[in-house]
C-alpha cells in the first residue's frame, strides 16, 4: 500500500494504524506532518474535488468554502452513544449499546470503509502540547476536510506524535470514516457521506469510532467526542473537570485579570460572551475582557485552587447572527486563514466568492448561492411560500484563536489560568433573574444541575418549552448523570471551589420583548459577578430566597440610562413562578433515579422552604 514515512515510533500506535489498514482497505496511508505545504496539498485537493472553493483572496486571505450534504449538517445526538460495559454506567441521558455488540456492528460498518481513499493519521494534542492538564489523541479519517479543519481547532502533527512516542504517552484513539467507499473509477461527491450514521464512544477503554457524517462534532473528534465525553470519564477517574464552558479573562483599571469560566447551552451566545467588549462607560474607566476559549475548558486542581486550559486551538463558531457589531472580534478572528462551511457565496466577481450569512449585514446582497447551491434574492421562498435562508442556521467557521484580538496572553499557558468564578445560564423568558449569586458550593451544583433553556428552532423539540441542561453538558456527559453530580460535589475535596453565579440574558417583558439588552452591556454583571468572587467589599448584594442578588446601586451604571424600576423587575422573585419552577426541576431529577446525590434534594426541599 502507498504510505509515507510513519511519523510515530509507539508500537500500540502502529500496530492500531496496521488493524485500521486492514479493516478499512484504503488506498494510502498519510501520516499528517501538519506543514503548511501539506495543509496546502490538501486544500488543494479539497478544490480538485469540489469539496472545497476557494475564495476571493483578496477578501478573504487563506480562506475556503464547502458545502455539505443536505443530510448532513448538525450534531446526530440521536445517532450517538455511550457503550460502558453496564448500562447503568451510561445512565438515563445517554444512548446505550452493549460494546461488544457494538464494535461487531462497527467493524461491519469500516470492512472496507476507506477503499478508494487515503487514510489520514492525524496526531493531536487537546491543550498546549506536553502541558499537564493536556491529553493527546489521534484520528484516523477518510476525510481531508476532517484533517484541515482539525489543523485549525487542535495542535496537529510531528510534535504530538514526538509528544505520544515519549515514554509511550497514552493517546486516545479516534476512528472515523465517512463511510463512502469508492469503486475503482467511480467518482467522488463533494460531500462524501452515509445515511446511516454512528457516533461511538467506548468510556472503558477511552475510544471513540465515528462513522456516516463528515460534518462538525461528528468528525471533529477532539471537540465534543473526546473533549468532553470521553474526557468527562477521564476528568472523573483522575479528579478534575471536562467541561462545556467558556474562559475569559476580566482586567480592572489596575491592569489586574480575574479568570471566569461560564457554561451556557447550545445557542445561548457564549462565543459572543468570551469575546464580549464592554460599553464605553467601563472601557473608559480601563475594564476589558480576555478571550481564553468559547467552548471548552479542562479544569484541574493544582495546590488547592482551580487552574483551566482551553483544550482547543480554534473557534468552530455559528456564523449566523455573527456581525461587527454583535462580535467585533469574532469577525476579525475569521477575517483569514478560515473555513466556512455552509454559508452563503456571494457572487464571483472574477477573482472569486466572498462569503454572507444572516446577520452578518442589515442587508443581504442582492444576490448569493445559498448554502444548497441555488441562487438566492432576498425574495427567496420556499415551496411552502416561506422565505428561504441562504446560509443553513447551523452554518459554521472554522477559525484560528490566535486570530482574535483579544486573546488572552496567558491563553496558551501549559499551566492554565487561576479560576475564581463559575457561571451558569440558559435562555429564560421568565422566572429567572439577570443575575444571582449561589451562597455554598452545594447550592452551586444543586444551580448548575437543574439549569434550563427554553428549546429555539436550532434544537429538536418543542419551540418555548424549557429542557433541562444540567451544566449545558446533557449531550456531552459520557457517564450517569447522577455521578457527574456526585463528581462535581466531590471536587470540593479536591480544591477550594470557585463561587457560583446563574444569569439569565433572555428574560422578556409582557410584550414579548427582551428586558436586558445583552452583548457588551453583560460586563455590567460581570463587573458585578468578579468583585464578588474575588470577595471585594466594594460588591455589595441583598439575600434573597435564590441566594445573594445585586441591587440596582450595586452595579456600574457609568455611561448607562437603564431604569431602575425595570432593573428592580428583573432581579424580582415571582413566587409562584419558582414554585413552578422547582416542581419541573423534580421531573429531570425523578428521571436521574437513584443515583441523585442526596445534597441535591436537601437543596431543592431548603429552596422550597425559603420560597415558603
Ligand atoms: O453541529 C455541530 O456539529 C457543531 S455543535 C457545536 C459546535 C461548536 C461549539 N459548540 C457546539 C455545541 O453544540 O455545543
Ligand atoms: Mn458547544
Amino acid at each position: 500500500m502507498n504510505t509515507n514515512t510513519p511519523l510515530s515510533t509507539n508500537p500500540k500506535l502502529l500496530q492500531w494504524v496496521q488493524d485500521v489498514a486492514a479493516l478499512t482497505k484504503p488506498d494510502a496511508i498519510h501520516w499528517v506532518d501538519g506543514s503548511e505545504a501539506e495543509n496546502e496539498a490538501l486544500c488543494a485537493k479539497l478544490v480538485a474535488s469540489g469539496t472545497f472553493i476557494k475564495l476571493n483572496q483578496k477578501l478573504w486571505p487563506g480562506c475556503y468554502y464547502a458545502r455539505s450534504d443536505a443530510g448532513d449538517v448538525a450534531r446526530v445526538e440521536e445517532r450517538t452513544f455511550i457503550c460502558s460495559k453496564s448500562k447503568d454506567d451510561a445512565g438515563p441521558t445517554n444512548n446505550w449499546e452493549d460494546p461488544v455488540k457494538m464494535k461487531a456492528t462497527l467493524t461491519g460498518l469500516f470492512d472496507g470503509s476507506m477503499r478508494g481513499r487515503t487514510m489520514y493519521v492525524l496526531a493531536y494534542s487537546m491543550g498546549p502540547i506536553g502541558s499537564p492538564i493536556a491529553a493527546n489523541g489521534v484520528e484516523i479519517t477518510d476525510s481531508p476536510y476532517v484533517v484541515v479543519n482539525m489543523r485549525i481547532m487542535a495542535r496537529i502533527g510531528t510534535a504530538v506524535f514526538k509528544e505520544i512516542d515519549k515514554a509511550e504517552k497514552p493517546f486516545v484513539p479516534c476512528l472515523h470514516s465517512v463511510g463512502a467507499p469508492l469503486a475503482p473509477g467511480q467518482k467522488d461527491v463533494i460531500w462524501p457521506c452515509n445515511k446511516e450514521k454512528y457516533i461511538v464512544h467506548f468510556p472503558e477503554t477511552r475510544e471513540i469510532w465515528s462513522f456516516g457524517s463528515g460534518y462538525g462534532g461528528n468528525a471533529l473528534l477532539g471537540k465534543k467526542c473526546f473533549a468532553l465525553r470521553i474526557a468527562s470519564n477521564m476528568a472523573r477517574d483522575e479528579g478534575w473537570m471536562a467541561e462545556h464552558m467558556l474562559i475569559l479573562g476580566f482586567e480592572n483599571p489596575k491592569g489586574e485579570r480575574t479568570y471566569v469560566t461560564a457554561a451556557f447551552p447550545s445557542a445561548c451566545g457564549k462565543t459572543n460572551f468570551a469575546m464580549l467588549i464592554p460599553p464605553e462607560g467601563l472601557t473608559k474607566q480601563g475594564y476589558k475582557v480576555w478571550t481564553v476559549g468559547d467552548d471548552i475548558a479542562w479544569i484541574k486542581p493544582v495546590n488547592g485552587e482551580l487552574r483551566a486550559i482551553n483544550p482547543e486551538a480554534g473557534f468552530f463558531g455559528v456564523a449566523p447572527g455573527t456581525s461587527v457589531k454583535t462580535n467585533p472580534n469574532a469577525m476579525a478572528s475569521l477575517a483569514k486563514n478560515t473555513i466556512f462551511t455552509n454559508v452563503a457565496l456571494t457572487p464571483d466577481t472574477g477573482e472569486g466568492h466572498g462569503v454572507w450569512w444572516e446577520g452578518m449585514t442589515d442587508e443581504p446582497p442582492a444576490e448569493l448561492i445559498d448554502w444548497k447551491g441555488n441562487k438566492w434574492t432576498p425574495s427567496t421562498v420556499g415551496a411552502d411560500g416561506k422565505p428561504v435562508k441562504a446560509a443553513h442556521p447551523n452554518s459554521r467557521f472554522t477559525a484560528p484563536a490566535r486570530q482574535c484580538p483579544t486573546i488572552d496572553k496567558d491563553w496558551e499557558n501549559p499551566a492554565g489560568v487561576p479560576i475564581s468564578a463559575f457561571i451558569f445560564g440558559g435562555r429564560r423568558p421568565d422566572t429567572m433573574p439577570l443575575v444571582y449569586q449561589a451562597k455554598s458550593w452545594e447550592q452551586g451544583v444543586y444551580i448548575a444541575a437543574t439549569m434550563g433553556s427554553e428549546m429555539t428552532a436550532a434544537a429538536a423539540g418543542t419551540v418555548g418549552k424549557v429542557r433541562r441542561d444540567p451544566m449545558a453538558m446533557l449531550p456531552f456527559i459520557g457517564y450517569h448523570v447522577g455521578d457527574y453530580f456526585k463528581h462535581w460535589l466531590n471536587m470540593a475535596k479536591l480544591a477550594k471551589m470557585p463561587a457560583v453565579f446563574h444569569v439569565n440574558w433572555f428574560r422578556k417583558d409582557a410584550n414579548g420583548k427582551f428586558m436586558w439588552p445583552g452583548f457588551g452591556e453583560n460586563a455590567r454583571v460581570l463587573k458585578w459577578i468578579v468583585a464578588r468572587a474575588k470577595g471585594c467589599p466594594c460588591a455589595k448584594a441583598t439575600e434573597t430566597a435564590l441566594g445573594y442578588e445585586p441591587a440596582y446601586e450595586d452595579l456600574d451604571w457609568t455611561g448607562a440610562d437603564y431604569p431602575k424600576a425595570k432593573f428592580d423587575e428583573l432581579q424580582a422573585v415571582d413566587v409562584a413562578k419558582w414554585k413552578a419552577e422547582v416542581e419541573d426541576q423534580a421531573i429531570f431529577f425523578a428521571k436521574v433515579g437513584a443515583k441523585l446525590p442526596a445534597e441535591l434534594t436537601a437543596q431543592r426541599d431548603a429552596l422550597k422552604a425559603r420560597l415558603g
